[in-house]
């Protein structure tokens, strides 16, 4: 037995997403977002489901609170619905959607718990996607009125805030490859969003300076890890290409006031064409306090001729996988952290998600999920390694606090360290639920 040890000073957390968990779709003068259109159109997501009822923590918001309290976190990442707190997208507020986020602060902050503010985790208000969406420019303009209205209401106590939660998702994924809301596909679509999800983080940081002058704002992007499956160029150029989707597309505005000059030619070769406008990189590369990573999987890439946009196919390491059957890469995850410490420098970092989809059911009251909790022993060591290494992270926010509503995956696929049942709402602390507790507590964990 080894400890791996990680230090007092790290902050421990665990995350949600509005359309995820709160379910109340049509309580409280909430308007429909684009995931109830798409989740609501036959064929989009697995079994037909919705969020309508999710884990109805819209509800159950405070036994929520309890379970986040007696797991001994410093913080608790949760999203805002737009929808619910500005109906029309634009304008007004609804008090009774900004009452619900005010109690559930109020109710962490009681049980000394720092709320940490996600603005947007992929539900735009339906109103302004049926006005062009993020594809249109104006849409940065709503989202600075709704991102200062949020200031302005909760700015006083929440002082941990994210703009956008894994911009690559909510551009290419739900607009270029159709797999999430809105469902398009057309990569010019997929740039666009992309710029403009970007501009609506830089925007927003911008006016944080003036609302909230003691807090912190940062993102969250995801990012993946492609190791190259030989030491040819050809495989490490076809990674190199891969990765950069998602980092530096997304990262070089923000940390140099550019973007990668290869992508940009490959959008062009495929028609996209980036639409930049003058001062719209300054707005983006405002620096920024903390820098959010999610992560969860890793492959080998090898360059393949066909192998879509970037002629690289992924190749699995290794038979292991987790129930979505993304590929277990838990040195992928210190390759990671090191390398964007290297890329960007010393902006601290916060692990904003990081878990593992098991299927596991309530067996005699309890949750047997062993994988989930060897899924984090080994991402937690490379995160020890990394922090011995020099990277500045400061705090790990494990996805999920609950089963929630995964997307296009629907309810079938189990993130959370608490298992919800989906038709009563009652929910069962898993194994790794009392594992994570005394990790936290002790800040350390046995391999
Ligand atoms: O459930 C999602 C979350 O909303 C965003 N990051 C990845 C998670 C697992 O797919």
């Amino acid at each position: 037995m080894t400890t791996i040890q990680l230090p007092e000073t790290l902050k421990w957390g665990a995350a949600t997403a509005s359309y995820q968990i709160e379910g109340a779709a049509h309580e409280g003068g909430r308007t429909p977002s684009i995931w109830d259109v798409f989740s609501h159109a036959p064929g989009n997501v697995k079994n037909g489901d919705t969020g309508d009822n999710a884990c109805n923590s819209y509800h159950k918001y405070k036994e929520d609170v309890n379970h986040l309290s007696e797991l001994g976190v410093d913080q608790y990442r949760f999203s805002i619905s737009w929808s619910r707190v500005i109906p029309q997208g634009r304008g007004e507020l609804n008090p009774e959607g900004i009452a619900y986020y005010r109690n559930l602060i109020q109710e962490l902050l009681d049980h000394g718990i720092e709320p940490m503010i996600t603005l947007y985790h992929w539900d735009l208000p339906q109103i302004l996607q049926d006005e062009g969406g993020w594809e249109a420019r104006e849409t940065t303009d709503a989202f600075l009125a709704y991102a200062e209205a949020m200031f302005k209401e909760f700015g006083g106590q929440v002082k941990k805030w994210l703009t956008i939660n894994e911009p690559w998702c909510a551009s290419f994924l739900s607009n270029y490859l159709g797999v999430h809301a809105p469902g398009k596909t057309s990569l010019q679509a997929g740039v666009d969003v992309a710029h403009h999800l970007m501009l609506a983080h830089g925007k927003a940081v911008q006016s944080f300076r003036e609302l909230v002058p003691d807090g912190e704002i940062g993102y969250a992007p995801n990012l993946g890890w492609l190791e190259p499956y030989s030491p040819s160029q050809e495989d490490i150029d076809a990674c190199k290409r891969g990765m950069m989707w998602q980092k530096e597309w997304f990262m070089d505005p923000v940390f140099k006031g550019t973007y990668p000059e290869t992508l940009i030619q490959l959008f062009a070769e495929h028609g996209a064409s980036l639409n930049v406008e003058e001062g719209d990189l300054e707005i983006i590369s405002q620096p920024i306090d903390l820098m959010g990573i999610n992560y969860y999987t890793g492959s080998l890439g090898r360059y393949k001729e066909d192998g879509g946009l970037f002629q690289v196919e992924e190749v699995p390491l290794d038979e292991r996988r987790t129930d979505i059957d993304w590929p277990i890469y838990a040195e992928g995850f210190y390759k990671a952290l090191t390398d964007i410490h290297q890329t960007y420098g010393d902006v601290p970092i916060y692990i904003t998600e990081n878990g593992a989809c098991y299927n596991h059911g309530v067996e005699d009251g309890r949750v047997y999920d062993q994988e989930r909790i060897d899924y984090l022993k080994q991402h937690l060591t490379s995160l020890s390694r990394a922090i011995e290494a020099g990277v500045p992270i400061v705090g790990y926010i494990v996805w999920s606090l609950l089963d929630n509503f995964e997307w296009a995956e629907g309810y079938e696929k189990r993130f959370g360290i608490i298992h919800v049942n989906f038709e009563t709402f009652e929910r069962t602390r898993k194994d790794s639920y009392y594992w994570y507790r005394d990790t936290v507590n002790n800040h350390s964990f046995e391999v």
